[in-house]
């Protein structure tokens, strides 16, 4: 528990490492004032927390500077964390991951390979968000779970992008259905479908290429490749996650609208949280998305890829340690 949580405070320490500078380490123990209280206004709106949520967390923390002239800079941030986890309610995507039976022990009903079929998730979004990483760290997540992994590499529209998934599969052993640039991507998907059912693996990742969501041609390719999967199984892509850039703030609120109303967003990931001092953007992208965020990336490792936490990336913003 404590290391994911050093996990996120490492990640986030640029966005943390800001507010200190802004608020001459408020957090730290000094004591709240008039020029305290907007040097932190200033510093939420510069992290991107959006006005909404800064003035939420303002106008508690004033409540209480009122009750309690002498309040701390420390009481002030948990007051601010308790505000996130508020704002935050609902916005843990939790993805269910199903115990491993033991070799020797009682088979779980309905685990077997001839009979099930592989759980899919497919990663979309616009160009350079982190699909490609994310595909990458999430299977290599999933197999040091325990579990089955097939990646399909249906970006074959970026010359290079097959080779790109290929080096990553490679280096963290995972196994890929891929084809030639050009290739129909759709025609990708579903063979790589058929392979992790005939393999019996318990999850296959579908990667796809970077598109606009103001270009309805490629917008169709999504639900291309979601209607050509639904004919192996209707339920399938059971998770459809937008990857959004951390960095971007509000701009991806409005992609994700669109994405949304054409492929039906089932979760997001949000990327590059640790290379960004406005990490506030992700309660901004949930407060206006109210779609779950199942991870989060917080560096380029196969290992940087993160649950979404509430508790921890409260905890983390606020610097509250304990
Ligand atoms: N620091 C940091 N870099 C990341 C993270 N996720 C992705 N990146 C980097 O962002 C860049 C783009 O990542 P890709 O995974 O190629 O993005 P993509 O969405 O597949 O890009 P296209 O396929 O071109 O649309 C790469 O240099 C990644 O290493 C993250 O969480 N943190
Ligand atoms: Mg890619």
């Amino acid at each position: 528990m404590f290391s994911l949580f050093k996990k996120f405070k490492d990640g986030l320490t640029k966005t943390v490492a800001a507010i200190a500078a802004k608020t001459h380490g408020l957090f730290g123990g000094r004591k709240i004032d008039a020029a305290s209280l907007g040097e932190l206004e200033e510093a939420l709106y510069t992290a991107d927390f959006g006005v909404e949520t800064t003035v939420e967390i303002l106008e508690e923390i004033k409540t209480a500077y009122r009750r309690d002239p002498e309040l701390k800079g420390q009481q002030a941030a948990t007051i601010g964390a308790a505000v996130l986890r508020r704002v935050l309610a609902g916005a843990e995507g939790k993805l269910d991951v199903p115990a491993v039976a033991s070799p020797d022990g009682p088979r779980i009903e309905g685990a077997s390979p001839a009979v099930r079929n592989p759980t899919v998730i497919c990663m979309i979004g616009v160009n350079g968000s982190g699909k490609t990483t994310t595909t990458a760290k999430l299977a290599y997540k999933l197999k040091n779970d325990g579990q089955s992994v097939i990646v399909a590499a249906c970006d074959t529209f970026r010359a290079a992008a097959v080779e790109q998934l290929r080096s990553w599969t490679d280096r963290l052993k995972i196994e890929l259905v891929a084809s030639h640039t050009g290739a129909d991507s759709a025609a990708v998907a579903f063979d790589a479908w058929q392979a992790a059912k005939a393999r019996g693996q318990d999850w296959l990742i579908v990667d796809t290429a970077g598109r606009l969501h103001t270009k309805s041609n490629l917008m169709e390719e999504l639900a291309k490749i979601r209607r050509v999967l639904q004919k192996n199984d209707p339920a399938a892509p059971q998770h459809r996650w937008l990857v959004v850039d951390g960095s971007l703030g509000a701009n991806s609120i409005e992609q994700a609208k669109v994405f949304h109303q054409s492929f039906g967003l089932t979760g997001l990931v949000v990327t590059k949280l640790d290379g960004t001092s406005r990490g506030g953007a992700l309660v901004g992208i949930y407060r206006q998305l109210k779609i779950p965020i199942y991870f989060i990336g917080l560096g380029e490792q196969p290992d940087d890829l993160q649950p979404f936490s509430i508790e921890n990336y409260a905890r983390a913003v606020f610097g509250l340690d304990t």
